[in-house]
This record gives C-alpha cells, structure tokens and sequence, in this order.
C-alpha cells in the first residue's frame, strides 16, 4: 500500500494519525472509516510484542490506513523486524546524540545509505509483491525511499542537537513527544510554558529547513487542528483507548444524567 503521509507530505497536504495501545485488530479496523492516515503501533508503552505487531502492521495495511510502529529500542532487531513485516515507518523514542541516528540510519536503511540486512519479507511479498517490479535493487532502493526513520525528540540531548539530527542522510522526519520533552525541560506537562512552545517551535522549524516531516503528539482534534495551522505538516492526535473512553464517559454521563 502507498504510504500516506509521506504521499500526502510530498503533496503539501496535511495528515492524522493516532497511537494503538488497545491490541485488537478490530479496532484498527474500525479506524480505518474515520478520516485517519494512520495507526502508530505502540510497542514502547503498551503491552504489544514483535509478533503482535506484525499482525496489526498487516490488518492496518489491508484497511487503508499507513502503519507506523514505534519502537521501544535503538537496536538492530526491532528496527529490522518491523521493517521486514511491511510497517510504512518507524518512530524511535528517546533519542539523545547524532551519533544514535546515525546508528539507526544504518539499521534501517539499505546500502548505499545504511547497512539495512536483506533478506525476502512479507515487506516486499516476498519477492512477489509490486515493489519487487525493478528486482532486488529497485526494491532496495524504494525501500529506502518511501520507509520512514523518524526520530522522537523528546530529550534534552536530542533538542540541543535537533539541527544536526534533521540533517542526517536517512532521517525522514522528526516525532514531537511533548510530554517527555516537558519533563526534560524541568517543566512537566506544563505544554504552555514559554520554554515548551520554544522548544516544539524549534524543533518544528529545524525540520521545515531541512524539507522533512514534523509530527506532533497531542491528546485531541482542537489541539491537532491548532498545530496544524501553525504548520505542522502532520499530527498525531491521542490514543484509541482514550477515545473509547472519552466516548464512554459521555454516553454513561448521558444515561445517568
Ligand atoms: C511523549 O509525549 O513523550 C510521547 O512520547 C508521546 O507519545
Ligand atoms: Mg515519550
């Protein structure tokens, strides 16, 4: 399936997503009706394993919604597992130093770019999908192309360094995590602070510089609209469980009224 926020990126156009932490094929299912782009399968906080994450990679794909993964690890395994298994992208948390990027750029990016190790994946159909049309190089060098390494900044390292991380070969873009990066900053979940709007300011700017994605984290559709007019060019608005929540509580309040 195409990637859509890296078409609708290139495209000017802006794009939603939001966090899966609810382990259920169903519910991904269910999003797929509702105007998202994309679920970002949240192996870092919740429960979902490699194994568990492959099978919502393939049911994310299959509803029409782009399927991201993050990781909970800048390490070789995860990063080249969750490629393999055909996630449309990887977001990497707490990153700290260029050096790391450059290590994930090598294990996620095929030569020349990185050291990405080959093998025939469900990624690819195992040789048999179209991405396989121009042979193992062509699907090498698409691979590359339209895979997304997105970086999470939300230390204090990685937003002092956040212009030289942009910049790196094989960094697609750039995650906000504005809660980590509230703490960072000594100010937690104080996201009106001067000092975090400074700070997601900058790290938006550095990325719109460099002509690479910028996705911000938040917990609704008003804040998401707000940050897509102060030209966040894609926005990832809470999680599922909180909506199935939000929704609860209303239709409870609603019949205990
Ligand atoms: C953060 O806000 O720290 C995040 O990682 C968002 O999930
Ligand atoms: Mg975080």
């Amino acid at each position: 399936m195409a990637n859509r926020i890296l078409e609708k990126f290139r495209r000017g156009e802006k794009s939603l997503g939001i966090f899966t932490h609810m382990l259920s094929a169903t519910a991904i299912e269910a999003m797929a009706y509702t105007g998202l782009d994309y679920a970002i399968i949240d192996i870092e906080h919740s429960p979902i394993a490699a194994e568990h994450a492959a099978e919502l990679v393939g049911v994310a794909e299959r509803s029409g919604l782009s399927a991201l993964v993050r990781v909970d690890a800048i390490e070789r395994s995860p990063i080249l597992k969750m490629l393999d298994v055909g996630a449309s992208g990887l977001i990497v948390p707490q990153v700290e130093s260029v050096e790391q990027v450059r290590t994930l750029v090598s294990y996620a990016k095929f030569a020349p770019l990185g050291s990405r190790g080959y093998c025939q994946t469900r990624d690819g159909g195992w040789g048999l999908a179209e991405n396989y049309a121009g042979g193992m190089a062509g699907y090498m060098a698409r691979a590359n192309a339209e895979t997304l390494l997105i970086p999470q900044c939300e230390t204090a390292g990685c937003l002092e360094h956040i212009e030289d991380i942009v910049a790196v070969e094989g960094v697609d873009g750039i995650f906000i995590g504005p809660f980590d990066l509230s703490i960072a900053l000594g100010i937690p979940g104080e996201f009106a602070d001067e000092r975090h709007i400074a700070a997601v300011e900058r790290v938006r700017t550095a990325c719109e510089r460099a002509g690479k994605l910028c996705i911000m984290f938040c917990g609704d559709g008003e804040t998401a609209a707000r940050y897509f007019a102060q030209g966040f060019p894609s926005v990832t608005a809470g999680m599922d469980v909180n909506v199935l929540q939000s929704g609860l509580r209303k239709l409870a309040g609603a019949a205990f009224a």
